[in-house]
This record gives C-alpha cells, sequence and structure tokens, in this order.
C-alpha cells in the first residue's frame, strides 16, 4: 500500500511518515516523483488549494494522495495573511521576510489584539472517489520580536500561551502535540476507516 504526500516539504513529510507507516503504508513524497510538476495553488480556499493538488496527482498516478494546505490568520488583519501565507511578502518565498512584514503590519496597532491561529485543511483522494477532507487549528498571539530557532515559517513569532514560548522554542517534539497540522491528522483519523468503508473500490 502507497500513500503519496503531495509536498516537497521534507519536515512536513516526515510528520506524516511517523502517522502513516504504522498502518503499513509506504509513504512517499513529491521528492520520489520528479517528473510531476508543480500544482499552482490558484484556490481562495485552504480546501480548494488542497484539493487541486491531491486530485490532479492522484488522476495522474492512479494513487492514493494526501494534500496539506495551512496558513496563519491574524485577527487584527482581518484573518491575513491567510491562503497567501507562504508568500505574504511577495516571491520569492521567504520565512524572514514574511515575519518582517507581519510586525510592520501590526507595529500600527500597539495595544490591539495580537490574537491569531494556524490552519490546515487536508485533502485525502483517490481516482473517481469523492474525497476526504479533514481541518485542524491550534490558536495563540503573535509575538512583538520573533523568538526561537526550530521550526519554520511563521513559528518564531506564533507565541502558544500554554507553553509560554513561541512554536520555534518549543521544539518540534512539543510543536506537534499542539499543532494545527496535528489536529487536522487527528480529524483525518477519525473520518479515515469509514471513508475506505464507503469507497471499497480503492
Ligand atoms: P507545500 O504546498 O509544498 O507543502 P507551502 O510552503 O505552500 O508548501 P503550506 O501551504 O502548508 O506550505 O504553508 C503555507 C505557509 O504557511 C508556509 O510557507 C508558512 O509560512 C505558513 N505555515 C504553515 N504551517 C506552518 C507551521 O506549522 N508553522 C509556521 N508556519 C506555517
Ligand atoms: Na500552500
Amino acid at each position: 500500500k502507497e500513500l503519496l504526500i503531495a509536498t516537497k516539504n521534507k519536515g512536513k513529510a516526515k510528520e506524516f511518515e511517523a502517522i502513516f507507516a504504522p498502518f503499513g503504508y509506504q509513504v512517499k513524497t513529491l521528492l520520489d516523483y520528479p517528473e510531476i510538476s508543480d500544482v499552482e495553488e490558484t484556490g481562495t480556499t485552504f480546501e480548494e488549494n488542497a484539493r487541486l493538488k491531491a486530485e490532479t496527482i492522484a488522476n495522474e498516478l492512479h494513487t492514493l494522495v494526501l494534500a496539506d494546505d495551512s496558513g496563519l490568520m491574524v485577527d487584527a488583519l482581518e484573518g491575513r495573511p491567510g491562503v497567501y501565507s507562504a508568500r505574504f511578502a511577495g516571491e520569492p518565498k521567504s520565512d524572514a521576510a514574511n515575519n518582517a512584514k507581519l510586525l510592520v503590519e501590526l507595529g500600527g496597532l500597539e495595544g490591539k489584539d495580537r490574537s491569531a491561529h494556524f490552519h490546515t485543511t487536508l485533502v485525502l483522494a483517490a481516482p473517481g472517489v469523492d474525497p476526504l477532507v479533514a481541518e485542524g487549528d491550534v490558536f495563540g498571539q503573535i509575538a512583538t520580536f520573533p523568538s526561537g530557532t526550530d521550526g519554520f515559517g511563521y513559528d518564531p513569532l506564533f507565541y502558544f500561551s500554554e507553553a509560554k514560548q513561541t512554536f520555534a522554542e518549543m521544539g518540534l517534539e512539543e510543536k506537534n502535540k499542539v499543532s494545527h497540522r496535528t489536529n487536522a491528522i487527528k480529524d483525518l483519523l477519525t473520518k479515515w476507516e469509514d471513508w475506505f468503508q464507503e469507497n471499497k473500490e480503492i
């Protein structure tokens, strides 16, 4: 049994492999399929983007594909950067530039609410069936300066109150106990068996 994760991000792939290997899946990523070209994320929602990636590749390779689309929503910015999180500060993708832009945008809002949440939508697709959609969130605050060196993306600015640390200070293992991606995987696992029952041809 093979499960293809539609990502080139090694960190993400490792996280998914740890979850699915015990179920007997051979976990592959797009790094194992260099001939598959990037699916452009042209959707305006996480679900649209994840669905686009998962369904396109599932149909192309006739296999089971899991795609993940995620981002950061900041309340004081009306939910931005949202689906545009990876390219908030423009091209090329840069975590440092994105974090700097976020601090600048919140700078004029001194003393205001800095609440934010990360969101992940997962889509599990196979040729000819309705895909399975799962979601997860984690809530926190945007810090006034970056702290910590672990993780990626906005982790140095995402302050998780329960741990009194940013995600980048917590380290991967602690982050993965509470993260949006972990919560989405938990949601996926609760729906997984029913989906396979309904789609026995997979
Ligand atoms: P793939 O589509 O190839 O997987 P991507 O960079 O587009 O890579 P995502 O859609 O998951 O990955 O994430 C979009 C951006 O949201 C990402 O570049 C980060 O800036 C941010 N992000 C997502 N998950 C994050 C996390 O766990 N910690 C910090 N930032 C995160
Ligand atoms: Na994305």
